[in-house]
């Protein structure tokens, strides 16, 4: 069976890396293109990992890896030490052999939606800055690509660098509205599932005992655990990035409502929140026009674990595919 076309846009970033690997590791997908945004790291830094990343995982020469948008769509400056200062803790990765590309990452989704018209998947672990210039460039790019999965937002509970927000939403507010109000078919993966998939120090000493060619993911890991554990005093991590390329393949990691989602974007305290309309419940409430005129466009939202186990699947799935 050929295997599906997929454009994995990311912003490297730990979990980002392990969703590199993980993807990698399924065996279910045609990577086309790994295309690099800011946010986890400021765009260059997040292009040169990508970069390294493709090398360290056994793609290079065989995926294309673009450099992203060079300021988000919201002028926003979202600069975060979360990850360590290299964003991938503080691995410093060997580049890339190939040259840099050319194309810039919005022109490589639109070109690519083109080219597998109907088939695409594209899953966004960053902001969602090149999907929007993608689809600000060419707005017919979101009746193109089959299906969208970002890891974002937060529907139902509260945000995770702010209040209200979640980091990749409120890194560029206007991107991600752009995006789920475009019509392009959309799963939002966001804290309300994500939280609740995790990896544990005991995953990690599965890592530890696998040997060559998981030395890096655990090390990967290991700063990620440390920065749970220093920022939010927890003892494990969840599996965001990860859990978006598990979703896109196999929704029951999840439990998925399908309703409007409508990004805060003009508010200091409120900016990226994500405000989730279920569907049942914007046609039953008569709420105002401007609100119902966004109903319009619905997507899949992602409100909870699902019946699958999603962290037992990821940390088989890296032991299939170590790193060089
Ligand atoms: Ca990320």
């Amino acid at each position: 069976m050929a295997l599906a076309p997929i454009v994995l846009d990311s912003d490297p970033g730990l979990d980002d890396a392990l969703a590199l690997q993980y993807l990698l590791g399924t065996g279910l997908w045609d990577l086309k293109a790994y295309t690099a945004v800011g946010g986890n790291a400021p765009v260059e830094q997040a292009f040169r990992n990508a970069r390294g990343l493709a090398r360290a995982f056994g793609v290079d020469g065989d995926v294309p890896v673009h450099r992203g948008a060079d300021r988000t769509i919201s002028r926003v400056d979202s600069a975060s030490d979360f990850h360590g200062p290299t964003g991938l803790g503080e691995e410093v990765l060997p580049d890339s052999k190939e040259p840099d590309q050319d194309e810039p990452a919005p022109a490589a989704l639109v070109r690519l939606s083109r080219e597998y018209e109907g088939e695409l998947t594209v899953v966004a672990t960053g902001p969602l800055t090149n999907v929007a210039a993608a689809l600000l460039l060419d707005p017919g790019t979101a009746h193109r690509v089959r299906r969208l999965v970002f890891m974002g937002g937060a529907a139902q509970v509260p945000g995770n660098c702010t209040p209200l927000a979640e980091f990749n939403v409120w890194a560029d507010p206007d991107a991600a509205d752009i995006v789920v109000s475009s019509g392009i078919p959309y799963t939002m993966v966001g804290l309300d599932a994500t939280h609740g998939w995790r990896f544990t120090h005991e995953d990690l000493a599965r890592l530890d005992a696998a040997g060559p060619g998981q030395e890096l993911t655990a090390r990967f890991v290991r700063a990620y655990l440390k920065a749970y554990d220093a920022n939010h005093r927890q003892s494990s991590c969840p599996l965001h990035d990860p859990l978006a390329v598990g979703v896109a393949a196999d929704e029951s990691f999840v439990t998925t409502g399908t309703g409007t989602v409508a990004v805060e974007c003009a508010s200091e305290l409120g900016r990226g929140q994500t405000v989730y309309l279920p569907e049942d419940k914007a046609v039953r409430f008569n709420y105002p026009p401007h609100i119902l005129a966004r109903t319009r466009h619905t997507g899949r939202v992602a409100l909870g674990t699902g019946p699958r186990d999603f962290s037992a699947h990821f940390t088989e799935t890296l032991l299939r595919r170590p790193s060089l």
